[in-house]
């Protein structure tokens, strides 16, 4: 393993870990401050953890806090983060300011690969990614996260990419990327609330030991850069995309109308269509989270060897 960088504090538990070379998944903040509601977001944040020590792995939930990037936090960190009005959403171009400001800070999955990697933490859990927003050709809503994927040397698992996103021009841009994009277990990319998205997998892999040779053979060739696992939801937790569409449609009119753009635009969608389903998208949220913290756990468990 790579020495970590001094700048960050993490826990005895995930120190003791990497020093030993036994399994670590890491975990991001902005799922939790700006991605669900209180306090369904601190019960999920609790549950996936314990999901991940379960499967074998130890896992480090990643925030600035005071300034400190943090690797691993304890339960009183992870109530301040879900509750607490004041946490910036932080991506990698905000993480040198909640730092020198001495703030606190939720971390994407952009800004969360880039500190598990200075820890030296190549697995890492979500729900979903950012990307290529509709009507991005207008106004280069990119998210940070593609950037980052093709830089930045951690596995990434997620359930695929939300349609509030444009998923053909995401993959699009994965591919100019050179970032590996592999769905478990199906021929279809997944549309996170849904199995299908009416694109075809750009890579299918079935189980753990096939993304960690992945992981392994990209690395070692010397290519740069993170690898996408995306796995569909649990097919009895799925919403239709025939259900789903039309209520991402009303958000984003709804985001339009109130003209809400760049770093809110995410968050806002994200509440929007819970409000919408009446609480039903959350919970399909939090079950396709559970499945991605397994799966993230076994392939942290192949990694390791
Ligand atoms: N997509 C989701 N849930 C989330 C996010 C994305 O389905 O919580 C969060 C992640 O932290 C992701 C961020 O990194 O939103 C992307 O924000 P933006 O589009 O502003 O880059
Ligand atoms: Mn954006």
């Amino acid at each position: 393993m790579t020495t970590p960088h001094p700048m960050l504090r993490i826990t005895d538990e995930v120190a003791a870990a990497l020093r030993d070379g036994r399994p670590v998944v890491a975990l991001e903040s902005t799922i939790i401050s700006h991605g669900m509601p209180y306090p369904q977001n601190v019960a999920m944040a609790t549950e996936v953890e314990g999901i991940v020590r379960e499967h074998g792995a130890v896992p480090a939930t990643i925030a600035v806090l005071d300034g400190v990037p943090r690797i691993g936090l304890d339960a009183d960190d992870l109530e301040l983060l879900a509750s607490h009005g004041g946490v910036a959403k932080v991506s990698v171009r905000d993480l040198p300011y909640v730092v020198a400001r001495g703030v606190h800070g939720a971390t994407t999955v952009a800004a969360t690969m880039r500190l598990a990697a200075l820890a030296g933490i190549c697995v890492f859990v979500t729900g979903g990614l950012g990307g290529v927003h509709r009507g991005a050709p207008e106004s280069f809503d990119v998210s940070a996260d593609l950037t980052e994927l093709s830089q930045t040397d951690v596995t990434v698992v997620s359930a695929g990419v939300k349609s509030i996103l444009d998923i053909g021009l995401t993959l699009e841009k994965l591919e100019t990327l050179g970032v590996p994009v592999l769905v478990e277990g199906s021929d279809e990319f997944p549309s996170f609330f849904s199995r299908s998205s009416g694109f075809a997998a750009p890579m299918r892999v079935d189980g753990a030991e096939q993304v960690a040779a992945v992981m392994r053979a990209k690395w070692d060739l010397g290519i740069a850069g993170g690898v996408v696992v995306a796995q569909p939801i649990p097919v009895e937790d799925e919403i239709p995309a025939a259900e789903i569409n039309g209520i991402i449609a009303q958000a984003l009119a709804d985001m339009d109308d109130l003209g809400i753009t760049g770093k809110d635009a995410t968050p806002y969608l994200l509440g929007r269509i819970v409000e919408i389903t009446g609480g039903a998208s959350l919970t399909a949220n939090i079950a396709l989270v559970r499945a991605n913290a397994r799966l993230g756990a076994a392939i942290a468990r192949a990694y390791a060897g």
